[in-house]
């Protein structure tokens, strides 16, 4: 056969530009309590339609509906909201302490606060959390205190770090959250390989790591994919499809031709497409993909579906790449305002008793705020000194940087 017509380089491109009209046409958008719940222990080629669809709980009236909804308690919400509240509010805070120069980086996660807090409160307190830089509201839905988070942020004197972390790559043991690894999909190959260690043992704890939907074409998400399916480690993989991975859309990671959670099923693992800005569709897929683990029925791929409201960090100016109140479009809205309007539709909160918690958050941040400034930021110079840099590093330090210490006069 001979080609008649020249190839054609495809490119794709994102949905709309600057100045044009925010378009999320190709965001589908199921009825909320649609789609079906199947058992833990169902085949992953039995639910195979499951990654092309979006778990929601919550209807247009903020509603819990269908059978993803989760038996979870008011309380339990009200915490849940208050975690969300108050990364928000940890978030407006931090993002200008970097604006008066107080450290030189932060990233901020507004719009995807649900993903990381739903997900903290269901987990157990022994599962490992194996995360990327915008999932801060697992430590704060975990109560981690603000102050030791922003002493990292601000590197200062009492920085457990020491500074050798950039800001916003915290590391909390005891909250079952590792050191943030920058260099993306590590995470992935060391959840699974955490996990499948856990199962060698015979442990009962599972692990769960993070990308974003960009990450999904680096090599190590296919590897740690490979090595989950084979060895059906006990580990959720979250992908975190917030439509952005810096100025490159989504459909440039190749969300144009299959869903992210599908790339799940040629390993013959799980997957679950859920709306990430629900926030009691994030607990029930958690539950799901926890209690699947536990069973040994091997890995779950999630894919949140949420939206990156902010820019990628202080360092990025989205407004170069994509419509300016592009998320003011965004089809399935602000996880705050959906779990609130939830709460105060089932009596469960009064809008009075919502500005009381806005106050009280925002109270809380600032007097963190006030403390971990007082041992230091960037704008008194009383940061980690790099004399330490050769420390903690080897246990026994190599002639090589012995040398390079000499070299340094330290
Ligand atoms: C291996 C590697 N390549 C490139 C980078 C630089 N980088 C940092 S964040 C980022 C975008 C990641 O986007 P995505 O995975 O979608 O996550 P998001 O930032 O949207 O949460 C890139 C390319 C890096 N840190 N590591």
């Amino acid at each position: 056969m001979t080609a008649t017509d020249p190839l054609r380089f495809h490119v794709p491109a994102p949905s709309a530009r600057p100045g044009e009209p925010p378009d999320f046409s190709y965001v589908a958008v199921p009825a909320a309590g649609a789609v079906r719940r199947p058992a833990i222990d169902a085949m992953a080629t039995d639910i195979r339609d499951l990654a092309d669809t979006m778990i929601r709980v919550l209807d247009d009236e903020a509603r819990a509906i269908g059978p993803w909804s989760p038996p979870t308690s008011p309380d339990d919400l009200r915490r849940g909201l208050r975690a969300m509240m108050k990364t928000r509010a940890y978030d407006d805070r931090m993002q200008r302490a970097q604006r008066q120069g107080k450290t030189s980086f932060y990233m901020r996660c507004t719009g995807e606060e649900a993903i990381a807090v739903g997900h903290a409160l269901e987990l157990g307190p022994r599962d490992m959390y194996f995360p990327t830089y915008r999932q801060q509201g697992w430590l704060i839905a975990r109560d981690w205190p603000l102050v030791d988070m922003m002493c990292q942020i601000f590197s200062n004197e009492k920085d457990r770090l020491h500074g050798r972390q950039m800001p916003v790559m915290y590391s909390a043991r005891a909250a079952g959250f590792v050191s943030i690894s920058g260099n993306l999909g590590t995470q992935y190959v060391q959840a699974v390989g955490w996990a499948m260690a856990s199962a060698i043992k015979g442990d009962t704890c599972i692990a769960s790591g993070v990308v974003g939907e960009g990450t999904t074409a680096e090599a190590d998400f296919h590897y740690a994919l490979t090595f989950a399916a084979a060895y059906r480690a006990p580990v959720i993989l979250n992908v975190v499809n917030n439509q952005w991975a810096i100025s490159s859309s989504q459909a440039v990671a190749g969300g144009e031709s299959a869903t992210f959670a599908a790339r799940a099923i040629g390993h013959g693992i799980a997957a679950l497409r859920v709306d990430g800005n629900d926030n009691l569709a994030v607990l029930a897929a958690t539950r799901w993909a926890r209690e699947r683990a536990l069973a040994n029925h091997g890995p779950t791929l999630i894919e949140w579906v949420t939206y990156r409201a902010g820019a990628h960090s202080t360092s990025d100016d989205p407004s170069k790449y994509r419509p300016a109140d592009e998320w003011k479009s965004w089809p399935l809205g602000d996880p705050i305002e959906r779990l609130a309007s939830h709460l105060i539709g089932t009596g469960s909160l009064s809008e009075l008793q919502q500005s009381e918690l806005q106050a009280e958050v925002e109270a809380e941040v600032m007097s963190a705020a006030r403390e971990a400034e007082s041992y230091g930021t960037l704008l008194d110079g009383r940061v980690a000194g790099f004399k330490s840099i050769f420390e903690d590093v080897f246990k026994e330090m190599p002639p090589h940087l012995m040398r390079q210490r000499e070299q340094a006069g330290l």
